[in-house]
């Protein structure tokens, strides 16, 4: 492929809601440009751009990828995202470095969850956008309905550039507005120029209106023009749309059908014409840094070759058989070949320029989301990928030893891949937790290790770190004799133990309260370290008891047989006593609960938090219909949160919780966690 100056490069994301068409346009894109012999399916498993294994057993795209077109002597970057919610760390990533974005809707839908957060999250980066009604071949479509509900939900500067012809099973081609000229899509990847269909004549004539009108916002001697009834020349038409477009004042939208291979090259065309080039778009931070070399690394993956790392450049020239420095890493990193990436068929590259997109293999420090650069010197990073926290949380166990040895190495290496996981050790229960953005996500996850790095895990729902306490004090005595041979065994305590407390500072008291050397002082410590060890090991659910206070009340000794050994068993026997009739019981983590919902949802939630054991605490408004609960829920009841608040929402809730404190847990869910100690603890035997 020919080296394109950022002039001549569109870095440009396509977003939608999951299954809108988006790969299917590029792989109608790369064969209308000639990059691709064939048109390839993602129904067939033909796709350039999904062709990771775990893409075509989904038949949906996982990951954020760079397919060029080359179209007009201009280099298209589209970057492919998927539209499944789990995914939405690829979104920001191929978002963080296009230039604008194609929000691609069905007519058959029009706006949809999925568009409405890709859309919030095109507008965090401000950029500009172009909409694309497609799968208007399909029955039971309306272009007038889509458009209706784009222009309902994202406001009036959103307008058509193009009208289609023919509508459902007659759908044929598109006018375009602008130069007025019909298009019709007939047969693989043939365009051919056609008289507009009178009954579309009265239409576009309004529709143009409408465009221009718009469009004349962003460009004030125009607008002039145009009040004053004078006609705008179709240059002066496309000068107005493209300033509109880049402004953000206007949102054209276009038609097709990707599948279909209609309006693709129409909309290719609407890119060039436009959509900002990579040079007008430099952004701040890389503008700080003059003509140094700068990129930065938006996708990692581990592939045959060793790591693949994709980049856009941002200032100055990445040439092969270089050295870079990693800003955030500080390592040295060798460049080798350069790729152009393009789904399954990467391509070598002379050199990737400012505004460009590329890869590189084996880079040995470097992640996603780094910023690499020509010189030392540069030591500020480039802005990072707004990723989002994750929100569901699974403990993976390894199920063979050769596992066990090859996990922590896969787990970290998946992390930096993708840095919308995480992976952490509970330091209570010893299990290795990994948290990402979904049940899907993880699950996934979970199948690229077993592939990628042949480690074989389990997944399971992370055990609870439960507490068990007393209600009442008691008294009791622990007697341990034994008499084997010659040197015997012998201690003997009465302890009293009473609850402190609950959520205090103080989880455990030991008080010796011994009068005339009962027990003589050098046991005591024995003592201490019995009662700790049985509080330690718990009493009726295999969890440790806090909030309590122990004392050494009485107890004899023997002046041969006594040992701080004796005393421990003693003490220990003692607690086992005693626990019982103190009335013990079980403490739970709860947790403060932060949910931003759609009003229109509140009861359901409400009402699901209620199911959960959990109490509201509050509610505020937070802006755009949304509203934020906030509640205290047991964590045992939010191992699934992200799954239930996403099925009550369709997706447009969100949530955050952090530990609030220790409850008791009520009596019907403690029986049931005993007696699930019970036939454990009965299985290990
Ligand atoms: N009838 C019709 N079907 C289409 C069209 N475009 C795509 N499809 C079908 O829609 C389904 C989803 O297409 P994809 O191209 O995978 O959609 P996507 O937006 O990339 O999906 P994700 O990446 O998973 O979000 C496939 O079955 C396609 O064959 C179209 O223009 N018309
Ligand atoms: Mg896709």
């Amino acid at each position: 492929m020919k080296v394109y100056r950022a002039e001549q490069i569109r870095n440009v994301a396509l977003i939608s809601h999951v299954g809108a068409g988006k790969t299917s346009l590029v792989d109608a894109a790369l064969y209308d440009s000639g990059a691709a012999t064939r048109q390839g399916r993602v129904d067939e498993g033909s796709s350039v751009a999904d062709y990771d294994p775990d893409e075509l057993k989904r038949n949906m795209t996982l990951h954020a990828k760079a397919l060029p077109v080359e179209w007009k002597n201009t280099k298209i970057n589209f970057i492919d995202t998927p539209g499944y919610a789990d995914f939405v760390g690829e979104v920001k990533a191929g978002l963080r470095v296009a230039d604008a974005a194609l929000v691609v809707v069905t007519a058959e839908k029009g706006v949809e969850v999925g568009t409405e957060l890709t859309w919030q999250y095109s507008d965090e980066r401000n950029l500009p956008r172009m909409v694309l009604i497609n799968k208007l071949d399909r029955e039971n479509t309306s272009f007038d309905n889509a458009l209706k509900s784009l222009r309902d939900r994202f406001g009036l500067k959103v307008v058509p550039l193009q009208i289609p012809i023919g509508e459902q099973s007659g759908f044929r081609g598109v006018v375009d507005l602008v130069s007025q000229k019909g298009f019709t899509f007939e047969g693989g990847n043939k365009v051919q120029e056609v008289a507009i269909p009178a009954e579309l004549k009265e239409n576009i004539s309004s529709y143009r209106e409408q465009l221009i009108e718009s469009a004349v916002e962003s460009d004030d001697a125009m607008m002039e023009k145009f009040l004053e009834g004078e006609e705008l020349s179709d240059e002066e038409v496309l000068s107005v749309v493209k300033k509109g477009t880049r402004s953000g004042q206007l949102i054209p939208v276009l038609c097709g059908a990707g599948s279909k291979n209609i309006g693709v090259q129409t909309l290719l065309d609407a890119i060039v014409d436009y959509l900002p080039d990579a040079a007008e778009t430099v952004p701040e931070d890389a503008k700080e840094l003059g003509n140094n070399l700068s990129m930065f690394v938006f996708k990692t993956a581990a592939a045959q070759v060793g790591t693949i790392s994709t980049f856009r450049v941002y200032t100055g020239t990445l040439k092969p058989d270089t050295h870079v420095y990693n800003v955030q890493t500080k390592a040295d990193e060798r460049i080798g070949q350069l790729i152009t990436p393009r789904g399954k068929t990467q391509e070598p590259a002379t050199e990737i320029p400012a505004g460009d997109i590329g890869a590189v293999a084996k880079l040995s420090n470097t992640h996603t989301g780094d910023t690499l650069a020509g010189s030392k010197d540069v030591t500020t990073t480039l802005t990072p990928i707004n990723f989002p926290e994750p929100c569901y949380t699974v403990a993976v166990f390894p199920k063979s030893q050769a596992d066990l040895d090859k996990m922590g190495n896969a787990l970290t290496r998946v992390v930096e891949e993708d840095r919308t996981l995480r992976v952490s050790r509970d330091p209570e229960t010893a299990e290795v937790l990994l948290s990402g953005m979904g049940e899907s996500h993880l699950q996934i996850t979970i199948e690229a290790i077993k592939r990628k790095y042949g480690v074989d895990l389990e997944v399971r729902d992370p055990r609870i770190s439960y507490r068990e306490t007393i209600r009442k004090k008691a008294r009791a005595n622990g007697r341990h004799k034994r008499q084997s041979g010659g040197h015997g065994q012998f201690g003997d305590v009465w302890l009293e133990i009473e609850p402190l407390p609950a959520g205090g500072e103080e989880t455990f008291v030991f008080e010796d309260k011994i009068v005339g050397g009962v027990v003589p002082g050098q046991y005591i410590p024995g003592v201490e370290k019995g009662v700790r060890e049985s509080l330690k090991r718990g009493f009726v659910s295999g969890n440790p008891m806090v909030y309590v206070k122990v004392a050494l009340v009485d107890g004899k000794y023997h002046p041969v047989d006594s040992s701080a050994q004796s005393f421990e068993i003693a003490a220990s026997l003692g607690m086992q006593e005693a626990v019982p009739q103190a009335s013990p019981t079980l403490l739970e983590p709860v947790m403060t609960v932060t949910i931003t919902v759609p009003e229109s949802n509140m009861g359901d939630v409400m009402s699901d938090i209620n199911t959960k054991r959990g109490r509201v605490l509050g509610m505020a408004l937070v802006g755009d219909g949304m509203q934020q609960i906030t509640a205290n829920v047991p964590q045992a009841e939010m191992l699934h949160y992200a799954t239930d608040l996403r099925s009550i929402t369709q997706g447009r809730g969100s949530f955050k919780m952090e530990f609030y404190q220790y409850e008791e847990v009520p009596a019907n869910v403690q029986q049931e966690i005993i007696a699930q100690h019970k036939k454990a603890a009965e299985a290990k035997k």
